[in-house]
């Protein structure tokens, strides 16, 4: 079997690596249903197998150096704390120079991440893709859980975008600047070169992705928390991906949610394709 490292790669070689995948099996604050502290593990079970020629890249991507460190251990003393170990981790991988990958466990880990960009004056934009905009202020007396990740991110940078939207909370829907938001309405109304287009010209050159996996329609992925119906296929979310990554650097990425499904093998072969693709977007040919 090939080695236990996202996409089963021989060479683990920190020193040498560009991208640094770091897994976080937490989940401690969903509402509905939980299970994505299982989603790191299945996310990298289902990459060994993967053939790691693409295609669709007309490359190989693993001599990029992709180097996964062990699970971080989850704190469930509390959120907040929680937010903090990963801002520290994720802090650590931004200081040697090196991109972040975080594999999720639930949304929340993206408010320490975005801490370590913020904490470092990174000047960057975050585009989230997710059926739910998570721009509660908070939630059962939490400012740190998946239904808020997307207001401390406002807190902390001005400059974001929800993409494949279809629930929103009320006072939101109010508040919100509707450039922001591309509902899944808007994806039907626009060409996917208008979305593009929208989301690459309301962003700044460094952009942090956020992937909540339920923006996808859960046909294709049903391994979530809080399934919305109505979502984006594969080939569109990808096809996102790859203008963007046409015209923008990739700070670093997350990959949160995935919350597996026992003999239900697709979902986690389809996340583990996601992680590769993203990274060959924005890191094959010209930034290579
Ligand atoms: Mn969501």
């Amino acid at each position: 079997m090939p080695k236990y490292n996202l996409f089963g790669l021989d060479e683990q070689d920190y020193k040498k690596a560009k991208v640094v995948v770091l897994p976080i099996p937490y989940d401690a604050t969903l509402t509905y249903k939980t299970g994505s502290r299982a989603g790191p593990k299945a996310i990298i079970d289902a990459s060994r197998l993967m053939e790691l020629y693409s295609y669709e890249l007309g490359s190989d991507i693993s001599d990029l150096g992709i180097f996964t460190t062990d699970e971080m251990s989850p704190d469930y003393s509390s959120p907040e704390k929680m937010v903090k170990g990963v801002s520290k981790e994720v802090g650590i991988i931004l200081d040697d120079g090196k991109l972040p990958l975080l594999l999720g466990g639930e949304h929340t880990i993206t408010i320490g991440a975005v801490q370590a960009f913020k904490e470092r004056k990174k000047d960057i934009s975050v585009i989230q893709f997710d059926a739910h905009t998570d721009s509660r202020d908070e939630l059962h007396g939490s400012k740190y859980m998946h239904a808020t990740v997307m207001s401390r991110v406002a807190d902390m940078y001005d400059s974001f975008v929800h993409v494949g939207i279809r629930n929103i909370d009320a006072n939101y829907a109010k508040r919100m600047q509707r450039d922001k938001v591309i509902f899944m309405d808007d994806l039907r109304d626009r060409t996917m070169k208008q979305v593009v287009d929208q989301i690459n010209d309301s962003t700044k050159e460094n952009v942090y992705i956020t992937i909540d996996l339920d923006v996808l329609d859960p046909s294709e992925m049903p391994s979530v928390g809080t399934p919305e119906p109505d979502g984006l296929r594969f080939h569109q979310l990808t096809g996102i991906l790859k203008g963007i990554g046409e015209r923008k650097k990739l700070a670093g990425m997350d990959i949160t949610e995935l919350s597996p499904i026992p003999g239900m093998h697709a979902p986690d072969f389809l996340a583990a394709k996601l992680a590769y693709l993203s990274l060959g977007y924005f890191m094959s040919g010209k930034n290579k």
